[in-house]
């Protein structure tokens, strides 16, 4: 037996021999990882390109787009909540505009085109309600949400502005009918909204009146609105905050300039979008 065989280590040189082995082997974990890393870089890399991305993170940008979908379907479409569970006493709040007396029996809403230069007669139209309800019916249950910090899923019905500006060529600069998609150069930048005696008003950006969740309503829960809650028609926006979802609703302009908003005057958000 040799002599090295049998030699005896000290506790502190036993422990320095477990210094070393470890150090080599995490620097051999090291190198083998960062080879690793590096030809998984450089396979990515030479990849072949998908969509201007080489095709392994394009794969991996895809999985990631689907998993978001699934919580975000439509990003500019409100959430919808099904009737059952809408509330069935609909909180009420503000009655700014509603104290004064209004036509209960041949209600007309003033709808004035745009009209850059003197208006003429034939720009302002006094469209009756119950001509409005000849629409096709839209309704939308969704989370209303109030400013002062309360929300209540609610179920409201009526006609999308969009088809009422389609119906009557309003909200185009040129009295054209309103084409979106197509046209969205001709749109006017504004719709203001009052209530008949103009003690309420509101001032909403093009895109968010005519989105197709907007509605003119003249229901909630299946029922005709209650006076304080509008009658007979109130608007319905469901991309904005509750104090642009003005109640009774007297005329409706257009402008390429902001209207004037009663709560942005007093200090509130014009756009006041959520
Ligand atoms: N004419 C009129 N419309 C109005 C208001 C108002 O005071 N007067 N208040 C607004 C505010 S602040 C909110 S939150 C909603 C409330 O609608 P509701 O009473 O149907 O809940 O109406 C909005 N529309
Ligand atoms: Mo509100």
């Amino acid at each position: 037996m040799s002599t090295k065989k049998n030699k005896t280590y000290t506790e502190e040189e036993l422990f320095d021999r477990k210094v070393r082995r470890r150090t080599i082997r995490s620097f051999l974990i090291f190198f083998l990882l960062f080879f690793l890393a590096f030809q998984a870089w450089k396979w990515i890399d030479n990849a072949p390109k998908d969509k201007k991305a080489s095709k392994p993170l394009r794969t991996v940008m895809d999985l990631n787009a689907r998993i978001f979908a699934r919580g975000y379907k439509n990003p500019s479409l409100a959430k919808e909540f099904s009737k059952s569970t809408a509330a069935r006493k609909v909180r009420v709040n503000g009655n700014i505009g509603l104290k004064s007396t209004y036509d209960t029996t041949d209600y007309k809403v003033k709808l004035v085109r745009y009209s850059p230069y003197t208006p003429k007669l034939s720009d302002t139209l006094y469209i009756p309600v119950s001509e409005l309800m000849l629409l096709p019916k839209t309704e939308v249950v969704f989370s209303f949400k109030c400013i002062e910090g309360w929300s209540q899923v609610s179920w409201w019905g009526g006609v999308r502005f969009l088809d009422v500006a389609k119906k009557y060529h309003l909200a185009t600069i040129d009295g054209s009918e309103p084409d979106p998609e197509n046209h969205p150069e001709k749109l006017c930048k504004f719709a203001g909204l009052k209530t008949p005696d103009g003690q309420y008003y509101v001032g909403i950006d093009m895109p968010s009146m005519l989105h197709p969740q907007t509605i003119l309503s003249f229901e909630v829960n299946g029922n005709p609105l209650p006076e304080n809650q509008g009658a007979p028609i109130r608007l319905i926006i469901p991309v904005k905050y509750g104090i642009k979802h003005l109640k009774r609703i007297g005329t409706i302009f257009f402008s390429q300039t902001p209207p004037p908003d009663y709560w942005a005057d007093r200090g509130y958000d014009y756009f006041s979008g959520l």
